[in-house]
Order: C-alpha cells, then structure tokens, then sequence
C-alpha cells in the first residue's frame, strides 16, 4: 500500500469489541488478570497500552522499520537510543543538532561516561577520520536545526557499518513522508512527535523505529525500565495527526519552496538557508535523498537588533518555539532552541544573533509571505 493508505490505517483497524473506527483512548493504567500470569497482552500501562501500541505499530510502517517505539517527548527519545550505550563507548554525533540533545549529551551524559565528538557529518571522510575503537554511534540529525545541513545517510552508514557502528538519525525535520533514513541503511529513526507527526502543536511526545529486533528489544526494555512513555490521550493525538501528515507536507512543502524563494530575492535578507533552493549547497544531495523540501528554513537578517524587529512585527507568524504545526511558527535560534549551544560554536555552525527560523505553516501562502514582508519592512534598510 502507499504511504498515505499506511498512515490512516495501519494500527488504526476499526475496535473489533465495537467497531469504532477510530482507535479508542484506552485510559487506563491497569488490566485485569483472569488468574496469576493469565491476561490480554497488557498488564500495566507503562509496560504496554493499546492506544500506543496502535501508534507504535503505525510509525514503524511509516519508517519502513520492524518495531516503534512512542515516548514522552523527543527527549526522551533520544535518551533511550543512547541506552544501547556503556560508560566509556564513543559517540560520533553531528555538529549541527537541536540544542536540547547537545545539552543532553554534553550536560547529562558525559557525567555517566560517554565520550562525544561533534562532526561535519555533511562529509562523509570526516566522519571516518572520527571513528575510533570505541565507537558505537553515529548521531545525526538531516537536514539539521536551524541551518539546514544535509547529511548523505547513505555514505554515512556505509562507513559505520563497514566498522559496526550503528547510525541514528533524527528525521523530525522532514517526517517519513520525505526522508526515510532505514531504506538509506540507517538502524534507528528517532523522531520529536510533537512537530510534523502530530501536526497541530498540541501534544509533546517522541519515538524510536528500528529495524534490527533486537536492538528494539533493547530499546524496549529501557523504555519500561525507566518509564518515559507516551501517554494514551497523547497517542491518539499523534495517530490522528498522521492521518494528514502527506497532505499536510505536501502543503508544508509548496509553502516552504514560496517563502524560500521570495526570501532569497528580498532585498533585506542576507541569506536563506533551505535545501529546495538551487544555491543550497547540497541542494542535490537534498533532491537525491529526500522526495520533498518541506517548511523548514532560516534566514539572516544582519543582526540581533534586525531580528528582533522583525520578531516584534509578525502578527500571522507566531513567535514561538517549536515548529512542524499546521500554524506558522517563527523563532530565533541563538536565544530560543539553541541557547544551550556555546557562543563561539553557534557562530561557527552560521548560528548567528540575526538568524530566523520559519516553521512555514499551511495557512495561504501569500499570507505568510504578506507578514514576513510587512516585517522585513520595519527594518532600516
Ligand atoms: O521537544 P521534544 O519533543 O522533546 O523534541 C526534541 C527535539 C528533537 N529533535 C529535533 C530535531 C527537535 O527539533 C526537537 C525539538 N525542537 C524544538 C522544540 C525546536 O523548536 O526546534
């Protein structure tokens, strides 16, 4: 079946109790036992729930992966990949990623002995150059938050595997709908929920897809060890959310092509950074390993003081964090997502204090073009 025909029903079979046709909440925490050792495949929610694992089901199809797994937020996500580690393995994670997991392996998990080193991933010789005898992981994001970065997963994973590294890559940015980083030889998608799969900026939750079972037995069994979990109303949000996601990045993606490209021409902007521009730098790589753009982009206005006009202008586009809803969403990096990011390092990846980031939304796209413009006006040329 096609990816559209997946997302609206697989694990979203019609209740066979009842025939509802949409998944129930199964708000519950527990299940009643017929006798000791004796139930229905569930026996505490932390353990198993059915709303989760209807989403559980559904996202593994999504990334083409054998086994999904929901959690409580992106975060814990991405902790529980790092699970599959021990003090004293080596991390080759990229240079450009969120800054809450920058924070996370840098202000957490160096405390319990992991060791990272932060690459430019976008080519493929550095990353061999990094490898060493205790490395286990390559941690990338593609394309990366904010500066959109692209990472060819393939040549990446043709060099782990080569020395049995596992390759993870976060697809949050472009959704299984244009990227599917499994059928590019990665071994763990991993992936903020609470951006494009859930869609409408309403629940916080994350996942981890896998294709090796027993990896996700691993994975699995940290995930009720430690108890992150998605919670059933949250599921079910995020399996109503997928329902639209290709209709959604379909629109996402148009919208984001618009605003990239009347960006690039404006007079006041310095820079776009978005991969479905033709003077993307790995705009090719970008049209080989993705089937779409999507709404992800950034643009340089010059300065703090520039940004923070244009910040204070919006009215349709929403300061915020976040991004992946069907509203427009605008932030500043430097400040907002990636404060935890040393300066100096920020300045390096082209974090600067005039970088903008749009989450460009599905609202008519001359809209959202008409408030970036009455925007970039208010600026002193
Ligand atoms: O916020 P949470 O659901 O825990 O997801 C963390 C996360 C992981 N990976 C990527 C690529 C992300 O962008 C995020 C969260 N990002 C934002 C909140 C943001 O505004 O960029």
């Amino acid at each position: 079946m096609g990816f559209s025909t997946d997302a609206i029903h697989i694990g979203q079979e019609a209740d066979p109790a009842t025939g509802a046709i949409i998944v129930p909440i199964y708000q519950t925490s527990t299940y009643v036992q017929t006798e000791l050792g004796k139930n229905k495949g569930y026996e505490y929610s932390r353990t198993g729930n059915p709303t989760r694992a209807a989403l559980e089901r559904n996202i593994a199809a999504l990334e083409g992966g054998t086994r999904g797994l929901a959690f409580a937020s992106g975060m814990a996500a991405v902790h529980a990949v790092m699970s599959l580690l021990k003090a004293g393995d080596h991390v080759i994670a990229g240079r450009n990623l969120y800054g809450g997991t920058f924070r996370l392996f840098e202000l957490v998990l160096k405390d319990y002995g992991l060791n990272f080193t932060y690459t430019d991933t976008r080519r493929a010789d550095e990353v061999e150059r990094a490898l060493g005898s205790r490395t286990r992981l390559v941690f990338i994001e593609t394309p990366t938050n904010p500066v959109m970065e692209i990472t060819d997963i393939a040549a990446v994973a043709e060099i782990a595997h080569a020395r049995g590294v596992l390759v993870a890559v976060d697809n949050t940015f472009s959704s299984p709908y244009f990227q599917r980083p499994i059928e590019l030889g990665a071994d763990i998608v991993v992936h903020s929920t609470t951006k494009y799969l859930n869609g409408h900026s309403d629940g916080v939750g994350g996942a981890v897809i896998l294709k090796d079972p027993e990896l996700a037995r691993r994975i699995q069994f940290f995930q009720n060890a430690a108890g992150a979990v998605l919670s059933p109303f949250d599921s079910w949000l995020v399996l109503r959310g997928v329902k639209t996601l290709a209709v959604r990045m379909r629109q996402h993606d148009l919208n984001g092509r618009a605003v990239a490209q009347h960006l690039a021409s404006h007079p006041k902007v310095k820079g776009v950074h978005y991969p479905g521009l033709p003077s993307h730098p790995q705009h090719e790589l970008a049209r080989r390993q993705m089937s779409g753009f999507g709404g992800m982009l950034s643009f340089e206005t010059g300065s703090l003081e520039n940004a923070r006009i244009l910040l204070k202008s919006v009215q349709l586009c929403s300061l915020a964090e976040s991004l992946g809803g069907v509203e427009s969403l605008i932030s500043h990096p430097a400040s907002m997502t990636h404060a935890s990011v040393p300066a100096e390092e920020r300045r390096r990846l082209g974090i600067t204090d005039g970088l903008v980031r749009v989450s460009t939304g599905v609202e008519d796209v001359e809209d959202i073009i008409a408030d970036l413009d009455r925007a970039l006006d208010r600026i002193p040329a």
